[in-house]
């Protein structure tokens, strides 16, 4: 039964079609077309209630949130090494990494994302300002993280780069890793990953 990912370039669905190139995997790529409503069909909110992508369909089962998309395939397809056993320590600094990225980063650059599309005089300056605050300690933690090892989990490339490179690779096109070596070192590292060309070419 072939996985299908639903999909839109340039959002949250390439982190795990980032995921899949590098699970090296069979799959189906469902595009969607938001200009066209494809999101909002009945057939694609029996999948995602929010018209939101990403989506994974894997026979009967449909599961959303890009991050819980990456880490099903990354335990669905254990051979390939991408997440710690079940029960262990590393396992639950994956969870750590994982969870950080989504909730202490993510939330405050999408804060930052929408707050910077606005017209200046529309603009919330003490929202952007703490989100802003928010995020750059953060950033400022993984720099510190990232001295001594190529990736989160150290020497080895897992699920949880994935989660945290596209979530970082979204705080540099806002301006946010500026001065930090180290963690702009990691997001060349993992963009210079084929399977992370191959997911983001269109
Ligand atoms: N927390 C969700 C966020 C999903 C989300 O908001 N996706 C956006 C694209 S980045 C979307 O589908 N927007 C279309 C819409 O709101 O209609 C995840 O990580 O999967």
């Amino acid at each position: 039964m072939t996985l299908k990912l639903y999909y839109v370039p340039r959002t949250r669905s390439s982190r795990t079609r980032w995921l899949m190139e590098e699970l090296g995997v069979p799959y189906e790529l469902v595009r969607l077309d938001p200009k066209k409503g494809e999101n909002k069909t009945a057939e694609y909110l029996s999948i995602n209630p929010l018209g939101h992508v990403p989506s994974l369909v894997d026979g009967d089962f449909k599961l959303f949130e890009s991050s819980a998309i990456c880490l099903y395939l990354a335990e669905r397809f254990p051979e390939k090494k991408l997440l710690a056993p079940s029960g262990t320590a590393e396992r639950a600094r994956s969870y750590q990494w994982l969870f950080f990225a989504m909730t202490e980063l993510e939330g405050s650059l999408h804060l930052i994302g929408t707050q910077t599309h606005l017209p200046v005089e529309q603009r919330n300056a003490k929202l952007l300002e703490d989100a802003t605050k928010k995020l750059q300690s953060g950033v400022q933690l993984l720099e510190a993280e990232l001295a001594d090892k190529p990736y989160l989990m150290g020497a080895d490339f897992t699920v949880a780069d994935v989660v945290m490179g596209g979530v970082l690779n979204w705080a540099r096109m806002l301006g946010q890793l500026e001065g930090l070596a180290k963690v702009g070192e990691y997001v060349e590292r993992l963009k210079s990953r084929p399977a992370f060309k191959r997911a983001t070419a269109d």
